[in-house]
């Protein structure tokens, strides 16, 4: 670490850094979503399918977030858990208006929480229920029933509505998130 990185630490000017998963079936906003949270300068116009997995930064008021942007296609889904030590974070997207592949996101999330390096961690979760504009969408707490989240009693976890196009509900998420991890290291 260089000096002035260590000064500016010390002086508080420099923000915590953070590692975040974002998970969930393709198709499901999580580039979208992390697009929408970098600032307006560095956003991309065009979100095109991830292949593989892509870093991503962006900065709350108190943090800065380095985001695994990973590939929910299924061919890449074995992908996820490679990075599951790093993460100190989950940010998990849910298409709301794709009721038939609900089942298969519960599946998926299941899968993640009993992974050994998941499972026995007091990691934070942050659930959109993303594409709330969509007519077809179900509710937020529909989309918690579905996916059983009440199950999840040994980990933080929280849901929020979201319309990543827009960027409603995403502020909210991440000022929940960033006081978990807060709240953890202090
Ligand atoms: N209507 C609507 N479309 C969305 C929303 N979020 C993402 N999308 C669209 O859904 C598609 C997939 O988004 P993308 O971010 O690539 O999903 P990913 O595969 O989870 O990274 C794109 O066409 C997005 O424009 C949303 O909140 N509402
Ligand atoms: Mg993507």
């Amino acid at each position: 670490m260089g000096l002035l990185d260590r000064l500016s630490g010390l002086l508080g000017l420099k923000k915590k850094e953070v590692h975040v998963l974002c998970l969930g079936l393709d198709n499901s906003g999580k580039t979208t979503i992390i697009n929408k949270l970098k600032p307006s300068n560095a956003q991309s116009q065009d979100i095109v399918p991830t292949i593989g997995f892509s870093i991503e930064k962006f900065k709350s008021s108190s943090l800065s977030f380095t985001v695994f942007d990973m590939s929910g296609q299924e061919r890449y889904r074995n992908l996820w858990e490679h990075y599951y030590k790093e993460g100190q974070a989950i940010i998990f997207v849910i298409d709301s208006s794709d009721s038939l592949r609900m089942v298969v996101a519960k599946e998926e999330l299941n899968t993640l929480l009993n992974h050994p390096d998941i499972k026995h961690r007091r990691i934070p979760i942050l659930f959109f229920a993303n594409k709330m504009d969509l007519r077809n969408a179900v509710t937020s707490v529909k989309v918690s029933q579905l996916l059983c989240l009440e199950n999840i009693k040994d980990k933080p976890w929280h849901i929020c509505a979201s319309d990543a196009i827009k960027g409603e509900g995403l502020q909210e998420g991440v000022d929940w998130l960033q006081d978990q991890i807060q709240a953890v290291k202090t």
